[in-house]
């Protein structure tokens, strides 16, 4: 196991300083604390939230035309592993014999990786501690011939076009000369959208709340989570579901060293989850500096799986 966690005071700078913008920012990475990371299961299986299912049965069908495609995957480096469940599915089919783990949770990540190594002891495991959303520079250990990237979830989607670019390049950079293996949500009609992101019974509504309860741990804010309720929708131009906090009554949330008042209905942005079209991700798979990607989609087009060489 190897590290990096980063500075509590820099957490609580970064978050400080999100409340105090113009439009109050708090980051997507810290709806996973060890609360969030539960209701997020809970969501994957909820009936409208079709992402988690759809990229399974993708995987389940196609795995071994992947592993065609990418050949021996020897060294398997998994961004955002959490629980490790879906590389664990690859091992067999790439040829794994090197699995390096990357989570910003290391907590979680212990945990998982002891599990996963009496499962498979012929397989080298690592996990690494590192917020991959500031910088990924893997250490030494992650090996030094090529390595296969995995990047599962549609995870890239918590970022901008630019940041997913800028995210990509160092992707890219770290695969030398192995691959990509990304699922990436794709455009759907609105209803569809907004129902997975905001469900009848009110799990993403609590997973987005629960943040508000973790940045009082992590930031020594007070905010009581009986002033917010949770807000999701699909804003078209910019193609991305919008999750946000927003205040039911004028509400002022203090701190050790300063407060932000909230008007009645004003809002704290808490993530955005970008949907894409095929050829747009492709052609930012070729931007990023990868050759030939070819992707594989659900019946229903709602979900891709794009395999690219570095
Ligand atoms: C884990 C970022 C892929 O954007 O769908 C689920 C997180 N947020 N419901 C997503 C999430 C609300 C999820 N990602």
């Amino acid at each position: 196991m190897q590290f990096a966690p980063e500075a509590p005071a820099r957490i609580r700078a970064e978050l400080l300083a999100g409340l105090s913008a113009p439009v109050a920012t708090i980051a997507p990475k810290y709806l996973y604390d060890a609360l969030g990371a539960r209701l997020f299961a809970a969501i994957t299986v909820l009936p409208e939230y079709y992402p988690t299912r759809t990229e399974a049965a993708i995987f389940a069908r196609y795995l071994s035309e992947m592993a065609a495609l990418l050949g021996p995957a020897a060294t398997l480096v998994d961004l955002g592993a959490g629980n490790c469940e879906k590389a664990e599915r690859l091992f067999a089919a790439l040829g794994v014999r090197r699995y390096v783990a990357v989570d910003i949770s290391v907590d979680y990540l212990h945990a998982s990786l002891e599990r996963l190594q009496r499962h498979h002891p012929a397989i080298a495991m690592l996990g690494v501690g590192l917020d991959f959303t500031r910088s990924l520079c893997l250490p030494p250990e992650a090996g030094d011939g090529p390595r296969t990237l995995f990047y599962p979830g549609s995870s890239i989607g918590n970022f901008t076009p630019g940041e997913a670019l800028a995210l990509l390049r160092q992707v890219h950079a770290e695969c030398r000369g192995g691959a990509l293996l990304i699922g990436v949500d794709l455009v759907k009609a609105r209803d569809l959208l907004e129902a997975a992101y905001d469900d009848p019974l009110g799990v993403t509504a609590a997973f987005n709340r629960n943040l508000l309860r973790h940045v009082n741990r992590l930031a020594g804010t007070d905010f009581d989570l009986a002033d917010w309720r949770h807000v999701a929708f699909f804003n078209a131009q910019r193609s991305r579901i919008e999750m946000h906090l927003e205040a039911l009554h004028d509400t002022t949330v203090r701190w050790a060293e300063g407060e932000r008042r909230f008007a009645a209905s004003a809002r704290i942005h808490t993530e955005n989850s970008y949907k894409w079209r095929v050829d747009d991700f492709a052609a930012l798979l070729a931007a990023a500096g990868f050759s030939a990607s070819r992707h594989w989609c659900d019946a229903r087009g709602w979900f891709a799986v794009f395999a690219a060489h570095g």
